[in-house]
């Protein structure tokens, strides 16, 4: 869709890029995906850990004014019922920093590594883990409630699922849809009392819990199967959405690609297409999804922030074109009436990709992983017009 006029977003609106902890960090090593053997290893990352000042104030000068992090309870809850008071303190001069270059902060309380001492007890799939997460919430939030107002429980619990559950490809390992059954019921459990937790500590929180979803379409459109399982899928990619609909203060969707859906080959989205079409890893590029997706969404009635939207582009060659074209939609749903308060591009900086390890780029900023220097991308001074100006310019 080319740009004809400036597009104007809402006054105020959020514009940030997004990070997780064992993504970014480096140092972590008392996790399931240190500890795993089968998984690529995120040794140093990229030392945020360390540089997160020097990270923040590269964001700050992109125009940003918000910033969404994980904090790692592997790092603050090393063993069961044991607070590291050092990792606390090192979040609350992370968050200081934060306010210190007016980025606005959104928390991610888990982001798919759990403590060894939990992965050990079956994790997501023991039903102490709702405890043991909620006792992880209260101690967070008491102590970082003053320097935080939007808060995010649960990381894609859907993605969690089905890399660790039933493809699997990522710890736990466990190809089983009962297994999978288990660790849903205690992920929405986990959230639902998270939720009521937050609220009680800090009832000016707003709380919610970020799904990716992926638009779904049929690859023979003249197929009814094919049709009929493109709408199961998008009703499946609701299965944390439906049920916790009452404990979301507004929706924090993560969208990247459609996924062309077929009898004969299941969901894929690399069909046919040109490697313009495509991302590093393979995924459609799509920006017209997004805008389907909220047009889906809007029946719930809440104020939306988009947690997550990127590609891997080593080239940097598609990545505005790719951003630029999402909010181009974007802000068409915002004409339709959809309450769209805020868009955080992922990454800030090339990271740990998971299973796929350090090679997809996805980040606004380039890391040097020998010297941990940083490259600001010139995608990343077009996205800053966007952020300093709140609109798309022609
Ligand atoms: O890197 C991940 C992130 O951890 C969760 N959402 C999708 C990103 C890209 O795959």
């Amino acid at each position: 869709m080319p740009v004809k006029k400036a597009l104007k977003f809402p006054d105020g609106f959020l514009w940030g890029a997004a990070i997780s902890a064992y993504q970014v960090e480096g140092g972590i090593d008392n996790c399931d995906w240190a500890r795993d053997e089968k998984m690529p290893k995120a040794g140093r990352a990229c030392e945020h850990y360390r540089f997160y000042d020097k990270d923040f104030a590269l964001a700050h000068s992109l125009g940003q004014n918000a910033h969404r992090l994980s904090l790692e309870w592997s790092r603050l809850e090393p063993e069961e019922g044991q607070f590291n008071h050092l990792a606390l303190e090192h979040y609350q001069q992370v968050l200081s920093a934060l306010h210190a270059r007016h980025l606005e902060p959104f928390v991610t309380l888990w982001h798919f590594t759990l403590p060894q001492w939990l992965a050990v007890q079956e994790g997501w799939q023991n039903p102490k883990s709702v405890d043991y997460f909620c006792s992880y919430v209260e101690f967070v939030v008491s102590n970082l409630k003053g320097r935080v107002k939007f808060w995010l429980t649960l990381n894609e619990p859907e993605v969690y699922l089905l890399n660790g559950y039933i493809k699997p490809k990522w710890p736990p390992f466990k190809k089983s849809l009962f297994s999978a059954w288990q660790a849903k019921r205690n992920l929405i459990k986990a959230h639902q009392q998270a939720y009521l937790i937050i609220k009680k500590i800090q009832p000016s929180a707003q709380v919610s819990l970020p799904i990716n979803f992926s638009w779904f379409s049929p690859r023979n459109k003249y197929s009814p199967i094919d049709w009929w399982m493109a709408r199961l899928a998008l009703w499946a990619n609701g299965i944390f959405l439906r049920p916790n609909k009452k404990c979301m203060d507004f929706l924090a969707i993560n969208y990247y690609t459609r996924r062309m859906v077929s009898i004969f080959t299941g969901f894929r989205n690399e069909f046919g297409m040109t490697n313009e079409q495509l991302t590093d890893m393979g995924w459609e590029i799509y920006p017209k999804g997004i805008y389907q997706i909220l047009r889906r969404l809007k029946k719930y009635h809440l104020p939306v922030y988009i947690t997550e939207n990127g590609l891997a582009d080593q080239s940097d060659k598609k990545r505005w074109p790719y951003i630029r074209d999402h909010l181009i939609w974007l802000h068409q749903a915002i004409e339709k009436g959809i309450d769209v308060r805020g868009y955080f591009y992922w990454s800030l900086m090339d990271n740990f990709e998971w299973a796929d390890g350090f090679d997809p780029c996805f980040g606004l900023i380039e890391i040097n992983y020998r010297t941990m220097e940083r490259f600001i991308r010139p995608s990343a001074w077009q996205y800053a017009k966007t952020c300093q100006s709140n609109q798309l310019l022609r």
